[in-house]
């Protein structure tokens, strides 16, 4: 009995589509991210369609075929309807380097504004001992010319992970980002303030979302709600809902640090809960590594929670 296999293209669903030349992983990094292992794959003809559930929604994941025919029809048409990007790159694959930085940048020019899009510098699995294969992360910044993702009329927020599709180094961490930006970046919390704090409630990073002299009662809220969490350790990784006249505020509470974030009062209350939690890991992350830069840190929250504010 031949067996026919079924394309679930939902409707009204969001979708996430893997796009690079053929031979970059794509096929591999969504079977290692769906069912957290791989198998042999063979060249995709066409597309293939998997879903992916995230907390109560559903994401069609749509992989395409990296070959040359499949280009210029079905990368557009997808590229274009896409909610996420997912650009694969194979690291060893110096030769076809070129050809791949016309298509990404191809792709980033189909692709609407604030859609994100996620660069996976794939297979450093085969760096290892063997570094001369292998292209370092800083070439292909300088190769894809990635730091145009940072300047003021970027369009997209944008994020590179080396990553390996094969042993699945990296492939959460990078997914995580991703998924937060799709939900983000489709209901804009419109944020009013941030601020950092010790535990013991020293303010190490506040950002002002909008024009500071209408944040005064925020301010004092915010000062308020420090004074009350003071030294209170044994709070950890908790969360705190408050609400006023003309905001709505968390609070997440982590490693001894405490971030609470200020939205409109009518913003959606699960993406402030999401950003405050992303903002605070990002912060943990970056002083945990030795790599947090107040400056940049600022520009990083703005430019990736700010944007949409006008
Ligand atoms: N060593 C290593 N090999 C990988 C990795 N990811 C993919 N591969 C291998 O690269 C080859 C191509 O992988 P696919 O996932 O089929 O590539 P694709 O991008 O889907 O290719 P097309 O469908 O032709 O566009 C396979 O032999 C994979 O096993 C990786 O992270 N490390
Ligand atoms: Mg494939």
């Amino acid at each position: 009995m031949s067996k026919k296999r079924s394309i679930g293209w939902l409707r009204n669903t969001k979708s996430i589509v893997l796009l690079g030349l053929e031979n970059a992983g794509k096929t591999t990094l969504l079977s290692q991210w769906v069912r957290g292992s791989t198998s042999k794959t063979t060249t995709t003809i066409g597309l293939d369609i998997e879903h992916v559930e995230v907390g109560s929604e559903i994401f069609n994941l749509i992989d395409l075929g990296g070959q040359q025919p499949f280009r210029m029809t079905l990368w557009k048409t997808y590229a274009q309807m896409a909610s996420a990007i997912i650009f694969v790159f194979d690291i060893t694959d110096q030769a076809k380097t070129s050809n791949a930085v016309k298509w990404f940048w191809q792709v980033a020019e189909w692709v609407p504004d604030n859609v994100p899009i996620m660069f996976c510098a794939n297979k450093i699995d085969l760096k290892k001992g063997n570094e001369k294969i292998a292209m370092s992360l800083e070439e292909i910044i300088t190769n894809f010319n990635l730091k145009k993702f940072g300047s003021d009329e970027a369009r997209h927020s944008f994020r590179i992970y080396e990553i390996s599709a094969l042993t699945g180094e990296n492939v959460e961490v990078a997914m995580s980002w991703l998924l937060s930006r799709l939900q983000v970046s489709e209901k804009s919390p419109d944020l009013r303030k941030l601020v950092i704090a010790k535990s013991d409630g020293t303010i190490v990073t506040e950002i002002s979302f909008i024009n500071p002299t209408e944040l005064n009662a925020d301010t004092m809220e915010i000062n308020e709600i420090l004074e009350l969490n003071k030294n209170i350790t044994t709070k950890q990784n908790t969360m705190q809902f408050y609400e006023s006249n003309n905001s709505i505020k968390f609070l997440v509470m982590s490693s001894d640090y405490v971030c609470i974030l200020s939205a409109r009062k009518d913003a959606d209350f699960n993406s402030v809960r999401i950003v405050a939690e992303t903002i605070l890991s990002m912060y943990l992350t970056q002083v945990s590594d030795g790599t947090f830069d107040e400056t940049l840190f600022r520009e990083l929250i703005v430019n990736n929670f700010g944007k949409t504010l006008t």
